[in-house]
């Protein structure tokens, strides 16, 4: 019995996924679908969406679902905060972060013109806003990283690795948050994508 991470290394989904895995120090294999262009992803799950699991045999789909179960089967090292009221936030937080701050992502990628670009980087400002807020006064959202801080953060590392933009330096509480998430996650500098197996 065996895990198998179907991922690309430049996801922001992936990269979550990797983040959990390595916070319950699951040993795992990674299987690069940009090698042979997906088809084994597709022969094994059916779809093109990565990050997808072959989970000791059994296929699960999507970075939330694929947290819940190994959270499940490994509680030590709680991705979630304690409390009901807590663990609902932080389940809206990641929603917030998956569904929503990557559309900014979405956008500044694939802006082709000054006007678009000009778009996407008012979208980003807002996120930064609310974020910087968020992060006021806090090392994490709850009292330990938990899942939201991991989406969070995969989004934002998306758009320093991939996109090369950097959160603008007026935005000190969150540039606290990454640079603290940097320090947490053992990464040598944020232009490094997370590979670590263990936290
Ligand atoms: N909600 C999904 C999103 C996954 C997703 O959008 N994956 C992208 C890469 S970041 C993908 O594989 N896209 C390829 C495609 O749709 O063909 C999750 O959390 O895992």
């Amino acid at each position: 019995m065996a895990i198998r991470l179907f991922q690309s290394q430049t996801s922001m989904f992936c990269e979550k996924v990797r983040i959990v895995l390595a916070m319950k120090k699951a040993p795992y294999d990674i299987v690069d679908v940009r090698k042979d262009e997906r088809k084994s992803l597709i022969e094994y799950t059916g779809q093109r969406k990565v990050p997808s699991m072959d989970y000791n045999g059994e296929c699960i789909i999507d970075s939330t679902v694929i947290s819940v179960r190994l959270e499940k089967d490994h509680p030590g090292n709680s991705i979630y905060p304690d409390g009901a009221s807590n663990k609902g936030l932080c389940l809206a937080l990641e929603d917030w972060s998956d569904e929503v701050v990557i559309h900014a992502n979405h956008a500044i990628r694939r802006a082709e013109t000054p006007e678009a670009r000009k778009k996407a980087e008012a979208e980003w400002d807002t996120h930064f806003n609310t974020l910087d807020q968020m992060y006021s006064g806090k090392k994490f959202i709850f009292d330990r990283m938990t899942i939201a801080d991991i989406s969070i953060f995969s989004q934002l590392h998306y758009l320093y690795t991939t996109v090369k933009y950097e959160i603008p330096a007026k935005y000190k509480n969150l540039n606290a948050f990454m640079e603290n998430m940097r320090q947490t996650l053992k990464l040598k500098s944020l232009s490094e994508s997370f590979e670590a197996q263990s936290l």
